[in-house]
């Protein structure tokens, strides 16, 4: 039987971000997808103008309870993104909290949105709600550099910060943490981004560490995060075992090939862009861009769907 999973996010109309880059790529991996929306809006939050509705947290409790009474809650997974407000947090502890009471073997990919270069794009109170409510719940989580920094509060310039960043993780309780990308000044190419992961396992207590790096991609990605998230889960899926424990160098494996898949459409996203013929301003960010060129950057999903099972691994993990 195929896994089932629960993916909590946002739900745009128009273009791939929240459980619109994430729903697809998981059904064409083979799993089957239940999805409650966090936020019903026309479309992502960088274009100009944005109309719809950011649901209260009930609606995700009352969505649950609804499950719950035809005993459709029996998940191998849950994965949650964009959470727009405190509510849908707290909203969210209490499905995962009642998931693993039945299940314990339920898997939490905590995909801890809050922003990205350099910006929130939530409110400031999902930090601290992160941090206490959702973390010590989560199997896994898959911070970005902005994200790991603004959680743990320790900036991300050397290897060993990175290093110190995921055992803060791990202190939080979660066994396996994924800094999704990170520049490195210790680094000499710095056109590289880096993926650092670290996980527990079962027959150890000491973290396991590894970096793969790969190439720094010229564009605008919005929900590449999101959909990172939808192949590693996909990934952890393929698993013979339902452990929520990896073996020796499992999550590595994972890794590679996740971001060999995520790497493969962005790299056809910044294509399309190039091809778009609408050139952009170095400096603006996105709000202040016109629709058109907004548009342009959405995420290539549909087209390149190939690539999302068994991709080819251009780059591989060394351990730390
Ligand atoms: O990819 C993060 C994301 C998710 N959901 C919504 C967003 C964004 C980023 O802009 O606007 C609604």
């Amino acid at each position: 039987m195929a896994s089932r999973v629960l993916s909590i996010q946002s739900h745009v109309v128009a273009g791939y971000v929240g459980n619109r880059a994430a729903t697809f790529p998981m059904q064409y991996a083979g799993l089957d997808v239940d999805v409650i929306n966090t936020v019903q809006l026309s479309n992502h939050t960088g274009y100009q103008s944005i109309k719809g509705k950011v649901f209260e947290g009930s609606h995700i409790t009352e969505l649950f309870q609804g499950l719950q009474e035809n005993k459709l809650d029996d998940y191998d997974f849950v994965l949650t993104g964009y959470m727009g407000k405190a509510d849908n947090v707290n909203a969210v502890s209490q499905v995962v909290s009642e998931l693993k009471k039945k299940n314990n073997d339920v898997f939490f990919l905590l995909d801890t949105v809050l922003g990205d270069y350099g910006e929130l794009y939530v409110p400031i109170e999902l930090v601290e709600l992160y941090k206490t409510v959702l973390c010590p719940l989560a199997n896994l989580v898959t911070p970005n550099q902005f994200e790991a920094e603004t959680i743990s509060g320790t900036k991300i310039k050397t290897l060993d910060d990175a290093v110190n960043v995921c055992s803060y993780f791990h202190d939080l309780g979660v066994k396996n943490v994924i800094i999704t990308s990170t520049t490195l000044e210790d680094d000499n190419h710095d056109s590289m981004l880096h993926m650092i992961g670290s996980q527990i396992s079962a027959d150890s207590d000491s973290p396991k560490m590894f970096k793969i790096s790969f190439p720094f991609l010229t564009g605008y990605f919005t929900g590449a995060g999101d959909l990172l998230c939808a192949l590693i889960l996909s990934r952890i899926a393929e698993r013979p075992t339902k452990s929520t424990l990896f073996n020796e160098n499992e999550l590595k494996h994972i890794c590679e090939s996740a971001l060999a898949s995520q790497h493969l459409i962005l790299t056809a996203t910044a294509d399309h862009q190039k091809k778009s013929g609408i050139p952009a301003p170095p400096g603006l960010n996105q709000s202040q861009m016109s629709s058109a060129l907004v548009r342009s950057f959405e995420l290539q999903l549909i087209p390149n769907r190939a690539h999302i099972v068994n991709p080819k691994i251009e780059f591989l993990a060394t351990d730390i």
